[in-house]
């Protein structure tokens, strides 16, 4: 199963950024991007990609032990920009490094459960909103359609580890669907 750690913003700041998001989708060419919505929104922490079913205990078990050494800290979700020409994402404000130390532990967790996690990048912290479909298209004015933005701050508690179900082969505008597996509270 395909697997992913995340944080899960709550309702209120994904209501604003659902709010902001309108404008995003009101720029010139807006429909030939795959747009996502509240619903499928979070921030990855760590992606896994195909994680056996044996292997999910004891990732379940690194990732509980992480949860247990980071704390909470505090998150807004602000701003945006954009992978090349590929992705549209809103960013995160607040406390940055601990975000960052979350993901580390996070993507340490899969290295430690034998999970070949790919070479260790550096973190960037996004909320996919839009994937371009095909051809070519600026994303300059998607991103700058989210300077300013500030959502309300709230105190990450916990970690989710995510599946990820994909979309249905040839159904056009089909997403992956995204599914709380289990979630653990911060504790350092
Ligand atoms: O929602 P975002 O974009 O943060 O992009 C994928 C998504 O993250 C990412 O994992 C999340 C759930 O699918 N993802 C998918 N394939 C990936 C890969 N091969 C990947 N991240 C890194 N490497």
């Amino acid at each position: 199963m395909r697997l992913f750690a995340a944080v899960l913003p709550p309702a209120h700041p994904l209501g604003q950024l659902a709010e902001r998001m309108g404008r995003l989708r009101e720029l010139p060419d807006a429909d030939r991007l795959r747009w996502t919505g509240p619903d499928d929104w979070h921030f990855t922490l760590a992606f896994y990609g195909e994680v056996p079913e044996e292997a999910l205990p004891e990732l379940q078990e690194r990732l509980g032990r992480a949860a247990h050494r980071c704390a909470a800290y505090e998150l807004r979700i602000a701003g945006g920009g954009r992978f090349g020409d590929r992705v549209v994402w809103a960013g995160a404000d607040g406390d940055r490094p601990a975000m960052r130390r979350l993901a580390d532990a996070a993507e340490a967790a899969g290295r430690r459960a034998g999970l070949p996690m790919g070479e260790h990048r550096p973190y960037t912290p996004h909320l996919t909103l839009a994937r371009k479909r095909t051809g070519r298209l600026d994303l300059v004015p998607y991103a700058a359609a989210l300077a300013g933005f500030s959502g309300s701050a709230w105190t990450v508690t916990e970690l989710a580890l995510m599946r990820s179900h994909p979309p249905a082969p040839g159904v056009p505008g089909s997403r992956p669907r995204y599914e709380p597996l289990a979630r653990w509270r911060l504790e350092g």
